[in-house]
């Protein structure tokens, strides 16, 4: 089928051609509400009429940058990468991904489950809800999904198909090194204007030389390393969850690059979730339960990616027999410090990023009252900096809370 651009009208006539969307509404009349919220695609509600429980999403990818408008040229494959990130962490981590229900490469489109009973992790969390399972569930998930896509699991020829697969989606590997690892640390047409001008925050971070080396060490690691298949855009804002489950969504950043990446993404998201509310609520609790989350999915993720790998016998790194066990258990330990490490470090240039790049984060840019927005901008701007120059020396997750509780 030749690509087009659907609207709500569209959409539905489109779906009538897609016999698994249709014996999943058994006939009824539809309707379709455009409900995306998010920087780079359209996402519809589809639903029946005469029973909106029954409502399917579809995702639709559009050759442009959404949030910048048509002026800004995005080639819609991105949806291609997508579905088979979606398609290939479903197989690993299945009650993490919404159900799959039609996917189309050539429409650059995608049908899944609505989860209607779950929110954004980012608004939950500036709500100051609290999810008792989150910490497991996507402890699990970056576990799973890091290692079965790494040389420490498959073998040497599986892993250079899942390169061979993932490794052209330049466009979104592109935005990342511009937009997370670049135009935020200089003058830039696409940084927000309005906060650069006269601001003594944004002249000291783009003249911190220091500062910039180490981003450009981290860029480095970014364009280079080819660690496993990472979902590569894992903020808060691609979580969404209820106290029961927790689904990872929009992986269309998918490429095999660093293991920490994911995982820092996350930490850097937690991190600004924290200056929120001490700055905005000074909820003092919640900032507690946000630092006991980030020290929660880090052990699990260390605890239940080293029993996976303990378990694994043959893999494109190592053989059985190659090293004897101590050996390997130290080999191990030091690994994982050093996803640890990785981690923190990239954590602090998905912070930073946020303060004066195209992308702003709700709870930090959202914040109305001026002095308020500009404190929170120089915490996140502090923290981050400390991420960056200091962790490649992080021995202990307890250095990464301490820095953030000493900050502010
Ligand atoms: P983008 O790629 O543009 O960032 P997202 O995949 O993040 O798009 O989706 C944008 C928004 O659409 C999400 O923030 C969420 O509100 C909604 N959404 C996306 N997928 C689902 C889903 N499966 N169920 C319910 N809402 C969804
Ligand atoms: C201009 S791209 C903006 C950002 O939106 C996505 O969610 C990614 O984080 C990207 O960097
Ligand atoms: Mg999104």
């Amino acid at each position: 089928m030749e690509y087009r651009e659907l609207d709500v009208n569209s959409v539905i006539s489109y779906l009538k051609s897609v016999s698994k969307v249709m014996d999943y509404f058994g006939g009824d009349d539809l309707k379709a509400d455009e409900i995306g919220d998010g920087n780079l695609n359209y996402v519809y509600l589809v639903s029946s009429k005469s029973d909106v429980s029954k409502a399917l999403i579809v995702k639709q990818a559009v050759p442009y940058l959404r949030c910048v408008g048509e002026e800004f040229a995005l080639g819609r494959q991105r949806m291609t990468y997508e579905i088979r990130a979606l398609t290939r962490f479903k197989e690993i981590s299945p009650e993490a991904v919404p159900e799959l229900y039609h996917v189309s490469e050539d429409m650059s489109i995608v049908v899944m489950q609505y989860l209607d009973s779950h929110v954004i992790l980012r608004g939950g969390l500036t709500s100051a809800n609290r999810y008792p399972d989150f910490s497991e569930h996507i402890s699990t998930y970056l576990a799973q999904t890091l290692f079965k896509t790494s040389s420490l699991f498959l073998d040497s020829t599986s892993k250079r198909k899942l390169i061979d697969e993932f490794n052209s989606n330049t466009e979104l590997c592109k935005l990342t090194e511009d937009f997370v690892f670049t135009f935020a640390y200089m003058e830039n047409e696409t940084n927000d204007a309005e906060n650069v001008k006269n601001n003594p925050l944004a002249q000291k971070l783009f003249a911190d030389m220091e500062f910039k080396k180490k981003v450009l060490d981290l860029k480095y690691k970014f364009m280079t390393a080819s660690d496993a298949l990472i979902h590569g855009d894992l903020h808060t804002g691609s979580i969404m969850l209820n106290v029961d489950e927790t689904f990872v969504i929009d992986p269309e950043f998918a490429f095999v690059g660093p293991f920490g990446f994911d995982i820092g993404a996350l930490v850097a998201n937690l991190v600004n979730n924290y200056v929120h509310h001490n700055i905005v609520t000074k909820d003092e609790e919640f900032k507690d339960y946000l630092l006991e989350t980030i020290k929660d999915v880090l052990e699990l993720f260390s605890e239940k990616f080293l029993k996976l790998w303990q378990s694994q016998k043959d893999s494109a790194l190592l053989i059985n027999g190659y090293i004897d066990d101590e050996t390997a258990s130290n080999y191990r330990e030091k690994f994982l410090k050093n996803i640890l490490q990785e981690s923190i470090g990239f954590a602090g240039c998905k912070m930073a990023r946020r303060v004066f790049g195209v992308a702003g984060v709700a709870e930090i840019r959202g914040i109305e009252d001026k002095q308020m927005r500009r404190d929170a901008e120089e915490l996140v701007l502090k923290i981050a900096r400390e991420f960056v120059m200091k962790y490649e020396k992080i021995e202990k997750i307890d250095e990464i809370l301490e820095i953030v509780r000493s900050a502010g």
